[in-house]
């Protein structure tokens, strides 16, 4: 126990990383300090899950003590018309296959006003890449959610589908991002990054823009004023160095811009894609990969448990080892739900409320910016706005 100042807690976390090998990483996450490539490896590689979580859950307690982040949102897939191909997605369609869809901007606008009984504070929009789509598509869309609800927070497109409207618009990114702005653009959404080694994308996603071309799309939309997230789809077939690669260079932009809030590790569901044969993560990997992100992405302030995906259980068992954020209502997926998800489409508010509070945690009804809009800790709740009962 070199460290002079410690907790009875810290030094109890010292003594359980000690015994399964992780003294000197604990050491590290206990004083602050960076963690090294080797120390990724070494965490990834460390068969103590609940040694490797509880350095995971020390640091989300240093950020956030026990709250736990939710949204009320409301994901709109807006056409699964896709030429990218991708071999692990199960969404995708070409036009003419059964099922293939483009919704119109009306479409959208009702999918929206399906929800206005509910209080939405967000639209998640994502969806394929399809060249032919016209650039004033992309703003009629964004416009439409606005004309039914002006005060809704648009997040939307990943970075693939930047590259592509700015290819369509035959305009620089950044003046397209203004015109996005100017048509509702909140901020956007995490997807699209998989995992950035070349190799990886050769093997599964080769006609989709590299990590770098990603990295490059994420700068200029930080640049622009837009906050982001940030992804990683693990659970197929990388390798611990390339994960902990993937997060490195997360990490790096991050201290260059400051504009990711979130990181979201997302679990592969292999059914119905390409990929079909792959088992997929186990409970145990999630919890991994929560905690990594957590350990390594020491400049991203939220680590989401993305409960769509990793089902609720263990979303639960996630605010404990290292994530603060649960994501929110949903009301209607497909990219998921396509590969095999077998989670709800939607839970109720109340539904959220009550697993935060049975995993323990404190819930926070957040907006996109992590703005507070209702909290169980009454000094949390906004100046001037009663905070509702859970409904
Ligand atoms: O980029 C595709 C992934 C992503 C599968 O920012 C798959 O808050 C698992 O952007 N199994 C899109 N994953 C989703 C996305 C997202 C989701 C949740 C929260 C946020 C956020 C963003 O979905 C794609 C791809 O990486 N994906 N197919 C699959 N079979």
């Amino acid at each position: 126990m070199s460290l002079a100042t410690t907790s009875p807690r810290d030094e109890r976390l010292l003594r359980l990383a000690s015994a399964h090998g992780l003294g000197a990483i604990a050491e590290k996450v206990l004083a602050r300090e960076r963690l090294t490539h080797d120390d990724g490896v070494a965490l990834y590689r460390n068969p103590h899950l609940h040694a490797v979580g509880a350095l995971a859950n020390h640091v989300r307690e240093r950020l956030h003590g026990d709250l736990a982040y939710f949204n009320v949102n409301q994901h709109v897939n807006y056409t699964n018309l896709c030429n990218k191909l991708c071999r692990f997605c199960a969404f995708q369609r070409l036009p003419g296959q059964a099922g293939a869809y483009q919704m119109t901007p009306e479409q959208v606008a009702d999918k929206i006003r399906a929800q206005l009984g509910e209080p939405v504070t967000e639209v998640h929009m994502v969806a394929g890449v399809w060249p032919k789509i016209p650039y004033s598509y992309y703003l009629d869309i964004l416009r439409a959610v606005k004309s039914v609800r002006p005060e809704i927070h648009i997040k939307a497109f990943t970075m693939v589908e930047l590259d592509q409207i700015a290819k369509t618009a035959k305009k620089p990114l950044e003046a397209v991002l203004e015109e996005l702005k100017a048509a509702g653009l909140g901020s956007v959404p995490g997807g699209g990054a998989e995992v950035f080694s070349e190799r990886i994308r050769q093997e599964t996603y080769h006609l989709k823009i590299s990590g770098d071309e990603w990295l490059a799309i994420a700068r200029k939309v930080h640049k622009a004023g837009l906050r982001s997230n940030c992804t990683m789809l693990h659970g197929h077939v990388e390798t611990v160095e390339e994960r902990v690669d993937h997060l490195d260079r997360l990490r790096r932009l991050q201290d260059e811009t400051g504009g990711f809030q979130t990181y979201i590790p997302l679990s592969f569901h292999p059914e119905n894609s390409e990929m079909a044969d792959v088992p997929g993560p186990t409970a145990v990997d999630e919890l991994r990969e929560i905690a990594l992100g957590r350990l390594l992405l020491d400049n991203i302030p939220h680590i989401k448990a993305y409960w769509i995906l990793m089902d609720i259980p263990i979303a639960q068992l996630a605010l404990s080892y290292g994530a603060d954020d649960v994501d929110g209502t949903v009301v209607e997926e497909h990219i998921y739900h396509d590969a095999g998800a077998t989670t709800p489409e939607v839970v109720k508010r109340a539904e959220l409320v009550q697993w935060i509070r049975d995993a323990g945690r404190i819930p926070v009804e957040r907006d996109t910016l992590y703005n507070v809009v209702w909290s169980a800790e009454p000094e949390l709740a906004p100046v001037g706005k009663p905070a509702p009962v859970a409904s």
